[in-house]
Parts: C-alpha cells; structure tokens; sequence
C-alpha cells in the first residue's frame, strides 16, 4: 500500500490558548492551605510556544494546514455518557466554569465548545489522513483526552479526543482495524476503558510504571470478552531514556503494530517522557522523540500505506516541549530547520538501557502473542 500523498497535515487553533485551566498548579490554589497561585501545570504555553516555534523555524511551509471542526453531541456520546455530556455543557455555562470530573482538570467559561474543537481537530486530521488529502499529521490541541473515561473526566482532559475520532472513522468513513499509541508518559487509561471489550481497536500505552492514574495501566490489563488480548501496556521504570523508548518500539509497538494490521494509527502524542518535564521522571530528548516518530513511520509504511494521526496530549517543560514537538514534525515531513539548543543537555540521557529497563518491556512484549491473529 502506497500513501496517495506526501503531505503531512498541521492543525492548530489559537481558541486552543483560551481553554482557561486557572491559576492553581495541579491543585487548586487556596488562601493560606499553602498553594500559591501560579499558571496551571497544563496552560497554553507549552501548545502556543510549540506552534510558535513551528511558524519561527519556517516549518509551517512546507507543511499542509488542515482546519479544525467542532465536534457534535452525537460524536461526543459515541464515547461518553450522555449525563457526563449533560454535566460539561452546564457547568460551560457558568461564569467561571467548572471542573472536568477529578478536581484538577479545571475549564473556564465556554470550556466545552473548546472541548468540542480539539475532538474535532483530530477528527479533521484523521479524515485528512483517511481521504490521502495528507500522508500523516499532527494536531496539536487542547484540552488533552487520552484520561477521559466514558462518565467522566480526569488528568486535564475534558472529552477522550482520540476515541471519539476512531469512533467517527469506523461509524463514518467506513474504518475498520485501527489503533492507538500512546507515548504519553502517563497511562491512556481513558481510551483503554473506551475500547477495553473492543477487538477493532488496538490500545498500546507506553508509560512510566505507576505514573498516572495510580496503579493504572499494568500488564495484566490485557482487555475483556470480545476485546481480549487488544490492549497492551508497557510500564516503563521511572529514568528510562531514549534507548528503552526505541527498545518498547521495536519490541512491542512495532511487532504489535504487524501483526493487528490497522488500517490508520492515531497517536496520543504527549512530550512528558521528556528529559525536562516536571509531571513525570523520564529522559527521551527530542532526538528520542524524532527517533520514535521514524520507527513509526516504518511500520505505518508497512501496514497502512503510511497512514498516522497524531493528537497532541501532555507535555509540560514549556522550554522543551516545543522542540520536541518540531523533530517529530520534521520526521514525518523529511524537512529539517533549526538545532535544537538544548540537546547540549543530551549528555545527561545518553546512558545505555539499564537491566531492569529491559526485563520490563520484555515481559510487556510477551503480551504481542496475545493478539489475535
Ligand atoms: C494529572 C494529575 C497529576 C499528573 C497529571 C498527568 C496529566 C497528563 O499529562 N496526562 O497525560
Ligand atoms: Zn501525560
């Protein structure tokens, strides 16, 4: 199978900056309780330095712009209850909005019509990807989705993006097999949830062991009845750096990838993995990051002409994350521009993989023979 075009897809809408997370870091911030006011861990510097360093390097050039679409009720309720639907549209409404369902996932007034543009981005971009409008892309939205479970929100995350765009792919354009990785540090338990009984939706989490949520996204964590054996977890001890990232790929994702044969993959793209970032303990550099993207690439070109949509998730180093972001633009485009400073800091990641780094991705790479063929 040959991808129709070479384009890559960018989507990007400056509304994304306007999902208010409020001004307590992670927790609410409260008079003397001891939490000072500060920007919320998930604020829209990370998302707009990285677009702003797409559109400075001159990248955006040789990239293909896709225009995001709002989501509607009914592709919401392809993934949540109608009484968590119900729930985000009325507390919207409020002067100062409400709280996506775990108290630290804080929108602001208008937060759900917001919502409802970032599921509509990778929407947009998976149909993109789907019609050969685009080889591969990337949307780069907010509020994040791979936490969001079927009643509720949690970690940040509103409405689980990535689902409801596989969702509308099969129920829409006619998708069969599709799966999701995730390279967020953090467990995408939501979208395990969504898809856990589900044998038409592959669900590989890469995640740092016991991150977030706790004691979520173990090995055991296989799927249930008709979806057994379609979820995948790999829980990677916390210092693990680029080397046990590309190990999990070729180990797990890739083999994975081969033998479910998708028709697309979509992406839960988080850069807190990073060496830099403050939510998690890991040490992929954006060298890491580029090196990822080309692994999957490989397998995408095998399996499904080439077909990737990526959906932007977490990440939080709002000096870093933005050039993690632009390798992984770069790699699926083939154009290179700027150096990125901070691989002067490399050196601190480019320890080998440690032992127990690999017995840990070995014992998640049995699970690979638990697809079934
Ligand atoms: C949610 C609360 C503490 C850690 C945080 C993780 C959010 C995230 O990036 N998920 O992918
Ligand atoms: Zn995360």
């Amino acid at each position: 199978m040959t991808a129709t075009s070479t384009r890559t897809g960018y989507l990007y809408h400056e509304v994304f900056g306007w999902h208010d997370t409020g001004s307590g870091p992670i927790f609410p911030s409260n008079g003397f309780g001891g939490v000072q006011p500060m920007l919320h861990a998930e604020s829209p510097e990370t998302k707009r330095r990285f677009h702003e360093l797409v559109v400075v390097s001159g990248l955006i050039k040789e990239l293909h712009r896709i225009e995001p679409y709002s989501a509607t009720e009914e592709d919401l309720l392809r993934c949540h209850t109608v009484e968590h639907v119900r729930a985000m549209q009325e507390a919207s409404k409020l002067p100062k909005g409400g709280d996506a369902g775990d108290g630290v996932s804080p929108f602001g007034n208008g937060g759900y019509e917001i919502a409802l543009l970032a599921a509509g981005g990778i929407m947009a971009m998976t149909d993109a990807v789907l019609s050969g409008e685009v080889r591969n892309g990337y949307a780069l939205v907010r509020p994040p989705g791979h936490h969001a479970i079927p009643s509720m929100g949690m970690g940040f995350c509103m409405f689980n993006n990535v689902g409801i765009a596989a969702r509308h792919a099969q129920t829409k354009r006619g998708v069969g097999r599709i799966a999701v990785v995730d390279w967020d540090v953090h467990h995408g338990n939501g979208t395990q949830a969504i898809f856990y009984e589900d044998p038409s939706v592959l669900n590989i989490s890469l995640h740092q062991d016991n991150c977030f949520p706790p004691d979520s996204g173990k090995i055991s964590e296989t799927g249930a009845g008709a979806g057994t054996g379609y979820a995948l977890n790999v829980p990677i001890p916390p210092g693990s750096g680029n080397p046990a990232y590309e190990y999990a790929m070729t180990q797990v994702v890739m083999p994975a990838l081969r033998r479910f044969r998708p028709e697309i993959i979509l992406v839960s793209c988080g850069f807190d993995a990073s060496l830099m970032d403050p939510l998690a303990r890991q040490m992929v550099t954006s060298e890491g990051y580029r090196r990822l993207t080309t692994l999957l690439m490989e397998v995408a070109d095998e399996v499904c002409g080439g077909r990737i949509a990526m959906s932007h998730e977490g990440g939080y180093n709002p000096m870093y994350v933005p050039f993690c972001g632009l390798a992984v633009l770069e790699q699926m485009s083939g154009h290179t521009t700027l150096v990125d400073p901070y691989s002067a800091f490399d050196y601190m990641a480019s320890g080998p993989m440690l032992d127990h780094q690999r017995a840990a991705i070995d014992a998640a790479a049995k699970n690979v023979a638990g697809i079934p063929a």
